[in-house]
């Protein structure tokens, strides 16, 4: 039997495998989508600690070139944050009108302020919140986390 890590990482992968099989969104918001999952979809992952932040931060490679500031992982499955993009249009915080708000068990890393890439340092919180994401395409899918 694989290790709960190497478990979750195949599961993650199979979900985005069978999405990008059942639908065939455009390159460019193909390229979104996946990097999407990349930084904010953690399905299978409790989060909750700041070690959480720090190896998660870097293993989904926001650490590289500069630590990012802030970072949320949504630990639900990749269908009911999918589902997210059906619910009604709201504003964005650049004004468009292709946001939508859902509520999600939540991780947020907040950089410490004191670190350097790549050894980045968080803050993490915990939380079940209100947030929203962009979505783009036909059918919709993420590709921004608002707020
Ligand atoms: P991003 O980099 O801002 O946007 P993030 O999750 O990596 O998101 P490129 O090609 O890079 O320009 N974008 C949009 N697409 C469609 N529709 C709308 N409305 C839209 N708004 C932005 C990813 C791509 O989506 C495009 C945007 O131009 C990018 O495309 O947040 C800073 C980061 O913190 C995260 C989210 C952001 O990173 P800020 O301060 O700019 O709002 N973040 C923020 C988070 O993870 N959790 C949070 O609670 C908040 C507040």
């Amino acid at each position: 039997m694989a290790p709960p890590r190497t478990r979750a990482l195949l599961l993650l992968l199979l979900l985005t495998l069978l999405g990008l099989g059942l639908v065939q969104p455009a390159d460019g918001q193909d390229r979104m989508y996946q990097r999407f999952l990349r930084q904010h979809v953690d399905p299978e992952g409790k989060g909750g600690n700041d070690t959480y932040c720090n190896v998660m931060m870097q293993r989904r490679k926001m650490t590289t070139r500069q630590c990012k500031r802030f970072n949320t992982f949504v630990h639900e499955d990749i269908w009911n944050i999918r589902s997210i993009c059906s619910t009604t249009n709201i504003q964005c915080k650049n004004g468009k009108m292709n946001c939508h708000e859902g509520v999600v068990k939540v991780t947020d890393c907040r950089e410490t302020g004191s670190s350097r890439a790549p050894n980045c340092r968080y803050r993490a919180s915990a939380s079940t919140r209100h947030v929203v994401i962009a979505c783009e395409g036909d059918p919709e899918l993420p590709v921004h986390f608002d707020r």
